[in-house]
């Protein structure tokens, strides 16, 4: 078989990916080097794909009620379920919650279904969680969901501003962009960001700015714009092409700087750097992303920021404009279809009746949805009070990924009827579902994507479908035929869905709507197949250099923006405010990432960050467990004592699920608090509580086998090198601790024991070796274990017969330093953090000194910012 151009299923940068199918089933992934979104390039996730292949856990085969079924039987027990609900309680009785990660042609589907037969608009999507606070913002602001800008912009801006988005490890290859373009250019480069990540290791300035505050930023911006000495253009764009701008800059006036300056936490001085800079610089692109979007005021942060964009006429025009970066493959091309409860279709709107009649004339549909539907936080509400009775969830995860998440799980054991389709057998949300319905992964399926800057891909099947997984789009169509409505969804291939769709868009449209893919209305199924990345509207790059927005006057709405605090303040019981988010090699809730030891090397357990004085007060340890609780829940996360956190705010990454922890799901902490626009729940800023976790005994397993772990409080499992890992915490010691090893390593009786229990000090290790070949370890003490993670993992399944190396290997020691790596930092040649300090010692001085010397940053580049931070804290503390 030969090499298949297809599109990375993780970001919305939309990587073009290579993929070569080798003789003995392996998978060779690749940056297409004339992908226009990465040329070449790949992120850590990206070169990681051909291990997240392997079939384990994969749904192969329908279940009713855990039981496996034949797709006949569970389509049709589908449909029935969904028809009698109906007849019964109304359209809205029921309801489908969706993905940003189906492809377009599945997204079609499913809203064509729901908003045109069965007559309702309770079709939400988790892009609700995630672009919902965007897509009001560009609505508002420009009359349609348009972003106006595209990548070339980013490397064209001479000043990028990055707001709550930590670019570097979530939109890695635009970062690897950006980067280089400062390398040529000079761009300057202001992250606003509570937290120091990765992204502040290319920042000129580094604004910390207190949890929610970015609207009175922006309106001080807005007032410092307003103030400077108007430049002509700005003034006529503003004249010309907006609406609104007395009452916005009036707003914005209204808080002094100094009052801004106390509000945000920033200095005077950090605040006019920031806007004299801005002030200053034609051609500047603030790309922001869920800092900004997962927010009770969300949409009007979106807002704030196009104010400032539309004052100084920066829209449109190269290296100039607002750009909301897309989070999953698809979030694009979900807004194109329409799929959030409050958009009909392909940019046309609910509430307009001349839009309801064009989508309902060319689907040739008996009804058509003619109010919003639930919005996800609502949606699910409805589902646990009754109102909602039938609920179909697609690609996502919502046991894990939505606020409340605890009531969400109760909510789904209380519903009547729940449908889960997914490629995962097990997760959180699997296990809730009265029929189970397994879908193409990537690689399997075909369709396409739409990018953060408009450009829509195709993902290509080049490996077969595991036994009878089937496409999204297909399982939809399936249903609604047996609902009755055959007619209208008999397509046979994806392709027919897709000309479907772009006709849809072109439809009626003569150039009012922005969305037009009527060129592709036509194309066919070769066509199809070799379709090229293709940006709209074709042949232009860009939207409003001179103005005509999508409005009923063409003309942009400058937003009045007055300061609102999160929805909960912090208070005595719950003193810290939780921020959320992604870490570097980890996507979501793990159901991919999660399978290969490769990305698990770099973060592999639940974790809270927490600022070093903080931690000092509350009497946390590094690398103890800290015990986090909201009014909602509670988890369980190891330590990360840091410099890198504002005091009073602590982090944690968002991943972790009751397959691979404990207790590490933090949405069950978080309130559903939403934007009062945009219905986009505030993830970013819940007030919790923040203690010590009384471990008496810490343990780390090892094993080929996939380990127990032994009723621990406190566990984290991971793949790591040929086998697993678990890391664990408790409260009651183990009796017999020999016992306990054995139980946890899953290996098996044959395999022969040495171990060391030093019982006053509470030290017991022990290693199973099968011949020489070391099988499984475990390691407990009263502290944190102290072994080197990557050394021992690597160690895992070698042969080691020299009793002197396995006396090192019980001590827990690496026994020259040389093998000692520390935790790893490059993922892809598996270099350590160790070791890049030893290359410093050795008179490393640049990342690409380091490249050299250790390989480490050389292939994807994802982890050269944090060699950048390791360069910067080791040679500040050992200088030359
Ligand atoms: N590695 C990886 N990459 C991913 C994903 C993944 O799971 N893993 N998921 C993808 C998806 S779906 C999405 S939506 C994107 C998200 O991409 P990002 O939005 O870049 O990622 P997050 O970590 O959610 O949050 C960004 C930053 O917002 C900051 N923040 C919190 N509160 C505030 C605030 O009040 N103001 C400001 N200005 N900033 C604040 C946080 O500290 C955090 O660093 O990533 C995509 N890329
Ligand atoms: N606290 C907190 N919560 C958050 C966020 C945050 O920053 N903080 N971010 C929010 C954001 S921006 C997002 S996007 C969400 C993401 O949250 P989710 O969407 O819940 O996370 P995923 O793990 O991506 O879930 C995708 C599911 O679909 C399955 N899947 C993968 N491919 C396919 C396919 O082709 N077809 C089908 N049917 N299934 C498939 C996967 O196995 C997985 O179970 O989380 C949100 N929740
Ligand atoms: S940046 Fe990484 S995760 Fe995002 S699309 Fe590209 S390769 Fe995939
Ligand atoms: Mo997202």
């Amino acid at each position: 078989m030969s090499t298949i151009r297809t599109t990375c299923p993780y970001c919305g940068v939309g990587c073009g990916v290579l993929a070569t199918p080798g003789t003995d089933g392996s998978m060779t992934i690749k940056g297409d080097p004339d992908h226009p979104a990465n040329f070449g390039r790949l992120c850590s996730k990206g070169s990681a794909l051909g291990e997240t292949l392997a079939l384990d856990d994969r749904l192969r085969h329908p279940e009713i009620g855990g039981t496996r079924a034949t797709w006949d039987t569970a389509l049709d027990l589908v449909a029935k379920r969904f028809r009698e609900t109906i007849i019964a309680h109304g359209p809205d009785s029921v309801a489908f919650y969706v993905s940003g990660q189906i492809l377009t042609e599945d997204y079609y589907a499913a809203n064509k279904l729901m908003k045109g037969f069965i007559g309702s608009a309770n079709i939400d999507t988790n892009s609700r969680l995630c672009m919902a606070s965007s897509v009001a913002g560009h609505v508002r602001a420009f009359g349609a969901d348009t972003v106006p800008v595209c990548y070339d912009d980013i490397e064209q801006a001479d000043l990028v501003v990055l707001v709550g988005s930590n670019l570097a490890w979530c939109h890695p290859v635009l970062f690897q962009r950006l980067e280089a373009a400062r390398e040529t250019r000079g761009t300057k480069i202001v992250v606003i960001d509570p937290r120091e990540t990765a992204t502040c290791s290319i920042a000129d300035l580094h604004l910390a700015i207190a949890p929610g505050t970015d609207v009175p930023l922006f309106n001080g911006l807005l007032a410092a714009i307003a103030g400077a000495k108007t430049k002509t253009k700005a003034r006529k764009f503003i004249d010309t092409h907006t609406t609104g701008s007395a009452d916005a800059f009036q707003t914005a006036r209204g808080m002094p700087i100094e009052t801004i300056a106390e509000t945000t936490g920033l200095s005077l001085v950090e605040l006019r750097a920031f806007y004299e800079l801005f002030v200053a610089t034609e051609r500047t692109v603030t790309i922001y992303s869920q800092g900004v979007n997962q927010s009770s005021a969300g949409t009007d942060k979106v807002n704030a920021i196009i104010n400032c964009h539309l004052a100084t006429g920066r829209i449109g025009t190269p290296g100039a404009g607002p750009f909301s970066v897309t989070g999953q493959p698809n979030a694009m091309g979900g807004r194109e279809v329409g799929g959030l409860a409050n958009m009909l279709a392909a940019h046309m709107s609910l509430t307009d009746a001349e839009h309801r009649r064009i989508v309902q004339s060319y689907w040739r549909s008996p009804v058509i949805a003619d109010k919003p539907g639930l919005k996800a936080v609502d949606l699910f509400r409805a589902v646990g009070d009754g109102r909602i009775k039938a609920l179909w969830i697609m690609a996502t995860n919502p046991v894990d990924s939505m606020p409340e998440a605890d009531t969400v799980a109760a909510a789904l054991t209380a519903c009547p009827f729940v449908v889960v389709s997914d490629v995962a057998r097990h997760t959180d949300t699997t296990k809730y579902a009265h029929v189970l319905l397994p879908a193409l992964g990537w690689g399997e399926k075909d369709g396409t994507v739409t990018n953060s800057e408009r450009r829509i891909s195709r993902q290509r099947a080049f490996t077969p479908a595991p036994a009878e997984a089937r496409a999204d789009w297909w399982q939809m169509a399936e249903v609604a035929g047996r609902m009755g409505f055959g007619k209208e969804f008999g397509w046979t291939s994806a392709h027919e869905v897709f000309v479907e769709y772009a006709g849809l868009t072109a439809h009626e449209n003569n150039g009012r709507r922005d969305l037009d893919l009527g060129d592709l209305a036509t194309i066919d199924s070769a066509a199809y197949d070799a379709l090229q990345p293709v940006q709209w509207p074709r042949g232009q790059q860009r939207f409003f250099a001179v103005g005509d927005f999508f409005t009923p006057d063409r003309k942009a709405r400058f937003v009045a923006t007055p300061y609102r605090p999160p929805a909960l303040a912090t208070d005595d019981t719950y003193p810290f405010v939780l921020n959320t988010g992604r870490v570097r090699d980890q996507w979501h809730t793990m159901t991919r990432t999660g399978k290969t030891a490769r990305l698990s090397a770099h973060i592999a357990e639940p974790f809270l960050e927490v600022q070093r004085d903080d931690a000092a007060r509350l009497g946390l340890v590094a690398a103890g467990i800290a015990q986090v609780t909201s009014r909602h829940g509670q988890v369980l996360l190891r330590v990360v004592v840091s410099e890198r956190q504002r005091r009073g705010s602590v982090f944690a990454p968002l991943h972790w699920t009751d397959q691979f922890s404990s207790q590490g799901r933090v949405d069950t902490l978080i309130a559903g608090n939403v934007d009062p626009v945009s219905g986009q729940p505030e993830l970013k800023a819940m007030p919790v509580a923040v203690a010590p976790f009384a471990a008496q005994w810490y343990g780390l397993a090892v094993s080929l086998g996939m380990p127990e772990t032994g009723g621990a409080a406190y566990w984290a499992r991971s793949r790591a090198g040929v086998g697993w890992k678990v890391e664990m915490a408790g409260v009651e010691a183990p009796v017999d601790w020999q016992a306990h090893a054995r139980a946890l390593a899953g290996v098996g009786d044959e395999v022969s024991w040495i171990s060391y229990h030093d019982a006053p000090t509470g030290q017991f290790r022990s290693c199973a070796y099968d011949g020489d070949r070391l099988v499984a370890a475990f390691f407990a003490a009263r502290q944190p274990v102290a072994v080197d993670r990557s050394w021992l993992t690597a160690l895992l399944g070698s042969n080691i017969s020299e009793a002197v190396e396995r006396g090192v290997v019980l001590a827990g020691r690496a026994k020259v330093s040389a093998q000692n790596k520390g935790p790893i930092v490059c993922v892809c040649f598996d270099v350590g953090r160790d070791q890049i300090v030893e290359s410093l010692r050795g008179g490393c001085r640049t990342v690409v000194d380091v490249g050299t010397s250790t390989t480490a940053g050389t292939n994807c580049g994802s982890c050269r910012s944090e060699i950048k931070r390791l360069i910067d804290s080791t040679l500040v503390a050992t200088p030359a």
